[in-house]
């Protein structure tokens, strides 16, 4: 494998301070790094070194297979009681005339459902603000209603951030409120509303909305009914690097309990229009160092994401190199959230060509997955029919191009 060479080359550095050899010696014999570990890989691994410790631990993990799945997104709405200090794309309730607020009824979004039939989609995503006439009920129709419409698409939906409003509204327990989710159709977590979970940080940012605490006991009790779910988190604003580590290390002893987490998504904080425009945003070496020290800590998760509309192409092919192997899905144009921020992309939307293309320009294969990571098709070798007229190749089967 190429990554061990690298690693190998790495460890024979002299001039490599003995606190790094130390570090990078216990990721080649896949033992794990501690949180003193992880806060000095911040303060002191530079770029190239955690790429190296990084991208060893990826091919371990995962070859040079590279994710990505056919979905699209919901966004009920863009009001929210909540008022986190981050968020660009929501509205408060009194704004709920506003111009660029809205609110879709459960027709709207069953609409948008129907709208992909017939396409070869395979999740809808579905997270928005909390609004109170979105209540338990509510959802529990809307996910039946897509399921019975369409069984066999993914509904992953919803985090602990609405899950706690809802369930506290219905007066019923974290352990009923999941079950009955889970019944009406939701088939796994999305990682959202993790932000930072070390309250001398969340309260600052994301005060009123569930704890730290709340959120990791959301994921382990729907992890306990044998489901799946994704975690975040928020980095590259008010936080230090040990609060970092702290939220990693919860994510890594939670994952050591359950098993239930399937990915990870570092999230970069981004700084258009909400109540932290005046913190920079971090720097695209940060970024790249933080997927980085991300992979080498969670040893007990499969997968790290980076989330192209967030972070954009470019970046998102780098990163592959970084520790990174998957890069979310086809999207379409259905989520507003970080458009709203200042992402990158401002109407992100690529065909299964374009992202194909993306990551075998880097030199990675490119597995659509469906959202346990089942492969469905593996891409790595395929001639689509733009290639054949580009490139004369007419041996290889050609695919259509959805
Ligand atoms: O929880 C909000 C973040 C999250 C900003 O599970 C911001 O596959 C940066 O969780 N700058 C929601 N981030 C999105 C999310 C997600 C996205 C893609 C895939 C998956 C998955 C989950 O967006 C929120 C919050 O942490 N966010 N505002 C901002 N200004
Ligand atoms: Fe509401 Fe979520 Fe925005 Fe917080 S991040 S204000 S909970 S939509």
């Amino acid at each position: 494998m190429r990554s061990t060479a690298q690693l190998d080359i790495l460890l024979s550095d002299p001039t490599l301070s003995e606190e790094l050899k130390q570090i990078a010696q216990k990721v080649a014999d896949g033992q794990r790094i501690t949180p003193e570990e992880g806060v000095f890989l911040f303060e002191h691994g530079e770029l190239a070194y955690l790429g190296t410790l990084a991208n060893f631990v990826r091919e371990k993990k995962n070859g040079d297979f590279t994710y990505f799945n056919r979905n699209f997104h919901i966004e009920p709405t863009n009001l929210c009681v909540y008022d986190c200090k981050f968020c660009s794309y929501s509205r408060l309730i009194k704004q709920r005339d506003a111009a660029d607020s809205w609110a879709y009824t459960m027709e709207d979004m069953l609409n948008i459902v129907y709208q992909y039939d017939g396409k070869p989609v395979t999740e809808v995503h579905i997270v928005g603000g909390v609004l109170p006439q979105y209540d338990l009920e509510f959802y529990q129709k809307l996910f039946s209603t897509i399921k019975a419409h369409r069984p066999e698409l993914h509904v992953k939906a919803l985090t602990p951030v609405e899950y706690h409003y809802i369930f506290k509204k219905a007066k019923i327990s974290y352990e009923e409120g999941m079950r009955l989710i889970k019944e009406s159709g939701v088939d796994s977590l999305p990682g959202g509303g993790a932000e930072i979970f070390h309250p001398e940080i969340r309260e600052q940012i994301a005060n009123d909305k569930c704890t730290g605490e709340q959120w990791l006991r959301l994921h382990e009790i729907w992890h306990e009914l044998g489901m799946r779910s994704n975690a975040t988190m928020l980095y590259g604003h008010i936080e230090k690097f040990w609060h970092r580590v702290d939220h990693l290390e919860q994510l890594r002893q939670l994952q050591d309990k359950t098993g239930g987490f399937q990915t990870f998504i570092p999230l970069k904080f981004r700084n258009q229009d909400n109540q932290m425009s005046h913190i920079a945003e971090s720097t695209t070496v940060e970024d790249l160092r933080n997927y980085a020290i991300s992979r080498i800590y969670l040893d007990n998760f499969d997968h790290v994401k980076a989330y192209w509309p967030m972070i954009g192409r470019q970046v998102a092919q780098m990163s592959l190199a970084f520790g990174v192997d998957d890069i979310d899905g086809t999207i379409d144009d259905t989520t507003k959230i970080y458009s709203m921020a200042g992402a990158e992309e401002q109407n992100p939307s690529l065909n299964t060509q374009q992202l194909v293309d993306m990551i075998r320009r880097v030199g990675r294969k490119p597995i659509e997955r469906d959202t346990l990571y089942n492969v469905l098709a593996d891409y790595t070798d395929t001639v689509f029919e733009e290639d054949k007229q580009f490139r004369g190749y007419f041996e290889l089967p050609v695919i259509s191009n959805n």
